[in-house]
C-alpha cells in the first residue's frame, strides 16, 4: 500500500482544473449556443504541464465530467462531449494525458456522479432508470481508465446524492480497482468520512490540528480564483495566501490541491499564473525538504 500511495503523497502540491464550456456561476446547465461557441483553440497541453511545473505543481487533477454532465473527453457513450457537441474536434484530456506522461506529471481525473444531463440519472432512490446511469458511469470510467494511460487518482464527486448508495459505490469501485490497481481513490468515492477511499478530502478548509485524521492521508482543495470554473475576473488570492496554505497543509501531513479555472480559449488563467510565479521560484529554492 505504501508503494502505491507514495508518488501522490510525496507530490504534496496539485493543480486542480475545473474546465469546460461552463463559467463560474453557471456550472449546472450548458446551453447549445454556448457549446456551439466553445472552441478553445489556444489549448496547448504541453504548455499547461510546463507552466504547472514551473509554478511548483507536482500533480494535476482535471474535470473530465462535472455536474452538468458535459464530457471533456471523447466518449462513445454520449454525444454530450467535446468531440460531438463543439467545433473543437480535439480530445483535450488525451492531449493532457500525453503531455503529463511526457513530462513526468501525475494526472488525476475528476468525475462527477451527479449528472444533470443524463436521462437515466435520477435523484429518486430505486428509480429503474438509474441502472442505465450506473452502467453509463461504468462504461465511461472504463474509457477513462483504459485510453489515457496510468491515472494517479480518481477524484469522484457528487457522492452526497442519496441515489449513490453503498452498493452502487462498491460496484463502481471494484471496476475501477480492476482496471487500474494502483489508482488512488478520493474518499468521495462513496461513504465519505466512513473511511472509504485512499485519502480524505476537505473542501475550502484545511483540517486543523484537533481534527481526528486517524493517520489518514488527506488533501485539501482550495480555490485560488475564488470559484471553481473560470470567472473572467482578476480576483484571485495572493501568492502569500497560496504559500501559507501550502506550508500549513504540508506541515500537517496533507496535500494541497489548488484550483484554477482555465479560460474558454484554452489557457490557464494568465493572471493567476503570473501571480503564482514567485511560489514556483520559492519552492525551487526551499521546497525539496
Ligand atoms: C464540489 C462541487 O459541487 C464543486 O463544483 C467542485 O467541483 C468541488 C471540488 O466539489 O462538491
Amino acid at each position: 500500500r505504501i508503494k502505491r500511495v507514495k508518488p501522490w503523497a510525496d507530490a504534496k502540491f496539485g493543480l486542480f482544473l475545473h474546465w469546460g464550456p461552463q463559467r463560474a456561476g453557471g456550472e449546472y446547465v450548458i446551453s447549445q449556443s454556448v457549446l456551439n461557441e466553445f472552441n478553445p483553440v489556444e489549448f496547448d497541453a504541453e504548455q499547461w504541464v510546463l507552466t504547472a511545473k514551473d509554478l511548483g505543481f507536482k500533480y494535476m487533477v482535471i474535470t473530465t465530467k462535472h455536474h452538468a454532465g458535459f464530457c471533456m473527453f471523447d466518449s462513445d457513450y454520449t454525444e454530450h462531449d467535446i468531440i460531438d457537441a463543439t467545433p473543437f474536434g480535439r480530445d483535450p484530456i488525451k492531449e493532457l494525458a500525453d503531455a503529463c506522461a511526457k513530462h513526468d506529471m501525475l494526472l488525476g481525473f475528476y468525475y462527477s456522479v451527479w449528472d444533470i444531463k443524463h436521462p437515466g440519472y435520477s435523484k429518486d432512490i430505486g428509480s429503474p432508470d438509474y441502472a442505465t446511469y450506473q452502467q453509463y458511469m461504468i462504461d465511461q470510467t472504463t474509457e477513462l481508465l483504459t485510453k489515457y494511460g496510468p491515472i494517479a487518482t480518481l477524484w469522484m464527486d457528487g457522492e452526497w446524492v442519496n441515489t449513490w448508495t453503498f452498493e452502487r459505490a462498491s460496484q463502481y469501485r471494484d471496476v475501477v480497482r480492476k482496471l487500474q490497481p494502483n489508482i488512488l481513490l478520493v474518499d468521495r468515492i462513496g461513504q465519505r468520512r466512513l473511511g472509504d477511499g485512499d485519502y480524505g478530502s476537505s473542501e475550502n478548509f484545511t483540517p486543523y490540528i484537533g481534527d481526528n485524521l486517524n493517520g489518514r492521508l488527506w488533501e485539501s482543495c482550495q480555490r485560488f480564483d475564488g470559484r471553481w470554473f473560470f470567472t473572467g475576473k482578476d480576483d484571485s488570492q495572493s501568492v502569500q495566501w497560496a504559500l501559507h496554505n501550502l506550508v500549513d497543509t504540508a506541515a500537517r501531513g496533507g496535500n494541497l490541491l489548488l484550483n484554477m479555472g482555465p479560460t474558454p480559449e484554452g489557457l490557464l488563467p494568465p493572471k493567476s499564473v503570473a501571480k503564482l510565479k514567485p511560489l514556483g521560484a520559492w519552492l525551487r529554492k526551499y521546497g525539496e525538504a
